[in-house]
Parts: structure tokens; C-alpha cells; sequence
């Protein structure tokens, strides 16, 4: 028996519409910059008698905070929540287009207070992609090389509480 269209859920779009019994189908958030997965893979299951199985994931829209800018060459990106705290679960990945190919150099003054813990395991957030996490609370500012004219965010927090405001991260060229 086969399965009505697969379920709406929020901030996310399914893959492919199959709807046959022991059809899975699997999610991806949107937009891409809103992602959190929680208990399991971010897919559903047709079952024998015409029914999907309950997602076990949500989708976030990692971009609904107060004080974003994700396109020009200068801005503001605070974490989701910024000043209060940030859920659990997030995993959101921004992507910041800047007004004229690289290579350019980018100047971020940062503000954060993170759950802190060594190797920052637990929650952190990285800057373009250069593999440094940050946790913990404190202030910096960081010049680095954008080769095109696309610059990142990644900010990752898990199922634990400990939350607090996360970050701000005011940039510009
Ligand atoms: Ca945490």
C-alpha cells in the first residue's frame, strides 16, 4: 500500500516524491543555511500500511536572528538568539557573498561566549574554514585571505544545555 506525498516538514524539502511502500525518502534543510538534525537520519519510511514513519529530525532556519547580513562588504552575523541564548542541536553553516571577486582581505571583529570544554567538542564556531574551532568567552579580531568572494561561518552546538549568546562577528573588507 502505498503512502499519500511525502510529509511537509519545516524548513525542509524532500529529495524525490516516491510514495511506494518501503520507500525512503530522504530531507535536506532549506535554505541551505539552516540545518539541525536530531535523533536520527534525516529521512522518513513508507510503512506496509500506507503510512510514513515520524520524522525524527527538524530543520532550523539558522538565519532568523535580528542582526544578519550575508551578502556586501560589511556586516554584522550573530549567532541565531544573539543576545540571548542559542538552542541546541544547531548546525548552521552561513555563507557570506562580498561585492567584487577575490582576492580580497577580509577583517572580522569577534564577541563570543560559547560552552567551553578542551578541544571545543561540544560547541564551537569556525571562521572560513581554516579549522580553528572557537569555544569559550572572549574577543578577537582576525584578517584573513578570501581567494574568490565567498566567505564562511560555521556554527555547531550539541544536544547539551550549557548555551549561552554564542556570537557576533562584525566584518568587512
Ligand atoms: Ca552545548
Amino acid at each position: 500500500m502505498d503512502c499519500p506525498t511525502p510529509p511537509e516538514i519545516p524548513f525542509a524539502a524532500p529529495l524525490n516524491a516516491s510514495h511506494e511502500s518501503g520507500t525512503t525518502v530522504r530531507y535536506a534543510c532549506t535554505p541551505p543555511e539552516s540545518m539541525v538534525l536530531v535523533d536520527g537520519p534525516p529521512d522518513v519510511t513508507c510503512g506496509q500500511h500506507g503510512s510514513w514513519t515520524t520524522p525524527t529530525f527538524t530543520c532550523f532556519d539558522c538565519s532568523n536572528t535580528s542582526n544578519i547580513t550575508l551578502t556586501g562588504n560589511s556586516g554584522v552575523l550573530t549567532s541565531p538568539g544573539y543576545p540571548g541564548n542559542h538552542a541546541d542541536f544547531l548546525d548552521c553553516f552561513y555563507v557570506i557573498s562580498l561585492d567584487q571577486p577575490g582576492p580580497q582581505a577580509v577583517t572580522a571583529t569577534v564577541e563570543y561566549n560559547v560552552e567551553v570544554v578542551a578541544d571545543c567538542i561540544f560547541d564551537y564556531f569556525i571562521i572560513n574554514d581554516d579549522g580553528e574551532k572557537y569555544c569559550g568567552t572572549g574577543n578577537f579580531t582576525k584578517v584573513f585571505l578570501v581567494a574568490g568572494n565567498q566567505w564562511s561561518v560555521h556554527f555547531y552546538a550539541d544536544y547539551a544545555d550549557n548555551n549561552a549568546r554564542a556570537f557576533r562577528i562584525e566584518y568587512n573588507v
